[in-house]
């Protein structure tokens, strides 16, 4: 299942973040050395979030950081140069975390990547619509020049797409990095009830009763049947065991 998060997104302990690390079926990161210098090549649009200061408040994309929650949209085959960083708000170390916006209408491996010009980094996708906010798959952190990639592959509906600074200090507002956004066909299932859809397997009986009944199209629907129903929970019962 993926890990609720409730107020812990700018939580600083290294036990956090070795938790993070919930992973689901059909996920997959890595980490590429890029070469120093500017990250975004000019053709990229800009974030357009203001430059972080001490005492900056995020109303314009701090996902669910900020309140009422604020999302920047961005589609599959999109990309944006943004900037982010560490300032003092209240007397705490904190840091501009961005989240983006990718809406589905249908199944999809989202991959996330970005590379920070310069300085640690951290990204991962995270399902809003779980109560606090759930990690999906992993939540990666880069050394300094970095370029890291997460993939999901995801449901129909809204997904946010998450960096910030790795480090809660030492990067000055207005550091840039370049994301970008691609989607795919999600991949053949794999062996094991938790690969049997998008979802983690824990979750994949609630999924189905959610989506009772006529289905077209949906990769929920295990037998391509045209609807959801006790054919697809015996599907998930017969692979249940272990997620590879
Ligand atoms: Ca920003
Ligand atoms: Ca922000």
């Amino acid at each position: 299942m993926g890990m609720a998060i409730g107020v812990g997104w700018r939580v600083r302990s290294v036990a956090w973040f070795v938790a993070l690390v919930a992973l689901v079926c059909m996920t997959g990161f890595s980490a590429s050395i890029q070469p120093d210098g500017p990250v975004c090549d000019g053709s990229e649009p800009l974030e357009g979030e203001p430059v972080c200061a001490d005492e900056y408040v995020d109303a314009f994309n701090g996902g669910l950081n900020s309140d009422p929650p604020v999302y920047s949209p961005i589609a599959c085959g999109e990309s944006v140069c943004g900037e982010t960083g560490t300032f003092v708000h209240e007397g705490l170390t904190t840091r501009d975390t961005d989240w983006y916006l990718v809406t589905l209408i249908e199944p999809a491996d989202v991959t996330w990547s970005v590379t920070a010009d310069g300085f640690a980094h951290a990204i991962t996708t995270v399902d809003i619509s779980a109560p606090g906010g759930a990690v999906v798959g992993d939540y990666v952190v880069s050394t300094a020049g970095e370029t890291l990639t997460v993939t999901n592959c995801l449901g129909p509906g809204q997904w946010a797409l998450f960096v910030t600074t790795f480090a809660f200090t030492g990067v000055p507002c207005g550091s840039t990095y370049s994301g970008s956004v691609s989607c795919q066909p999600c991949g053949p299932p794999g062996t094991g009830a938790c690969c049997l859809g998008c979802l983690p397997c824990v979750d994949d009986i609630l999924t189905l009763i959610g989506l009772w009944g006529p289905c077209i199209a949906c990769r929920e629907d295990l037998d391509l049947s045209g609807s959801i129903d006790f054919a697809d929970i015996l599907a998930v019962i017969a692979s249940w065991g272990p997620c590879p």
